[in-house]
């Protein structure tokens, strides 16, 4: 056994490798094969797979795996704002194009806890360059994890430790892999308000039923409940989405105008994604000097007709 307690012929649970721009990524394995990946470079899920080796996760082919871009797929950490034009360098917040830290504590290489689940425990903190446009100190824990089952979760421990309020948006900008996206639809956002960024963030009712697409889509969508479902027929799978502490769900498909206006995304590309993004958007979340929030995201994909 080595000392991550797997037998010597299987992978460790948990893996620390580099990618071709020699940035760190942790790799998580369960018992039964599944993995996830997550670079260093913006604490962003890279790859979830299945205990067959299928992604679940889409990438862009033309992603820019090298700051100071967040790469185009996975799962980018958009914060401390999001959608947002004006002071910060991005719409969405810095946090996706830093580098993030290992935090030792449980050293990193641990095998599996009690319930098979492989995990990673890292940690961002604003540079002074980054308190210089957002003035506001804190701790950004990310804990990522592959249960035995094989599911994804990622929760976020934000912590003021400044000594005045300050208030943040997030999302974690999910980009889905599907078939296509004329064959999904997307149950749990029915009757919700939602804001169109399409319309100038105008505020707009959702019909009751499921969300189906054929043109380009970016809402924020208000209050929802906190499980969503994303039905791809033609691959006879159902991701669910569970979450905590993120009242707001973005779903977002640029379609074939915008795809061709973005330099790290395909023509052709918006017919295999679908980002359906857990957030706190409408109601940006203030901490008092030492109050810590709490955001949790768990993705799973089950069989379905
Ligand atoms: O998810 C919605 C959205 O705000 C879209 O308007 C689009 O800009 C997308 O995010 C991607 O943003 P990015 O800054 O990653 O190119």
């Amino acid at each position: 056994m080595n000392h991550s307690g797997v037998a010597s012929d299987q992978k460790p649970a948990v893996e620390i490798t580099k990618d071709r721009n020699g940035i760190e990524q942790i790799v998580l394995r369960n018992p039964r094969g599944a993995s996830t990946r997550v670079s260093l470079h913006g604490g962003q899920v890279l790859s979830w797979r299945t205990d067959r080796g299928e992604e679940l996760l889409f990438t862009s082919s033309k992603a820019i795996f090298k700051p100071p871009y967040a790469v185009r797929g996975g799962i980018p950490i958009c914060f401390p704002q999001f959608g947002q034009r004006g002071s910060l360098e991005q719409q969405h917040g810095f946090a996706r194009n830093r580098t993030w830290v290992i935090e030792e504590n449980p050293p990193p290489l641990q095998s599996y806890d009690s319930t098979g689940k492989a995990y990673i425990d890292l940690l961002l903190k604003p540079s002074e360059d980054d308190l210089k446009i957002w003035p506001h100190s804190f701790e950004f824990r990310l804990r990522v994890s592959l249960t035995a089952d094989g599911n994804i979760s990622l929760i976020s421990r934000i912590r003021n430790i400044n000594c005045k309020p300050f208030s943040f948006s997030i999302a974690y900008h999910t980009y889905f892999s599907i078939s296509d996206i004329s064959e999904v639809r997307v149950e749990g956002l029915e009757t919700l308000d939602y804001l169109d960024n399409l319309c100038q963030k105008e505020r707009f009712t959702e019909q009751g039923d499921a969300l189906t697409f054929e043109s380009e889509v970016d809402k924020i969508y208000l209050g929802s409940r906190d499980i969503i479902a994303i039905f791809d027929h033609e691959r006879k799978r159902t991701f669910l989405i569970q979450k905590e502490g993120l009242p707001d769900v973005g779903v977002w498909n640029p379609w074939e105008k915008k795809s061709k206006t973005m330099v790290d995304f395909g023509d052709e590309e918006y017919k295999q994604m679908l980002c359906v993004n857990g957030a706190a958007v409408e109601k940006p979340i203030t901490l008092k000097p030492g109050e810590e929030w709490t955001g949790r995201l768990e993705l799973s994909v089950v069989p379905s007709s």
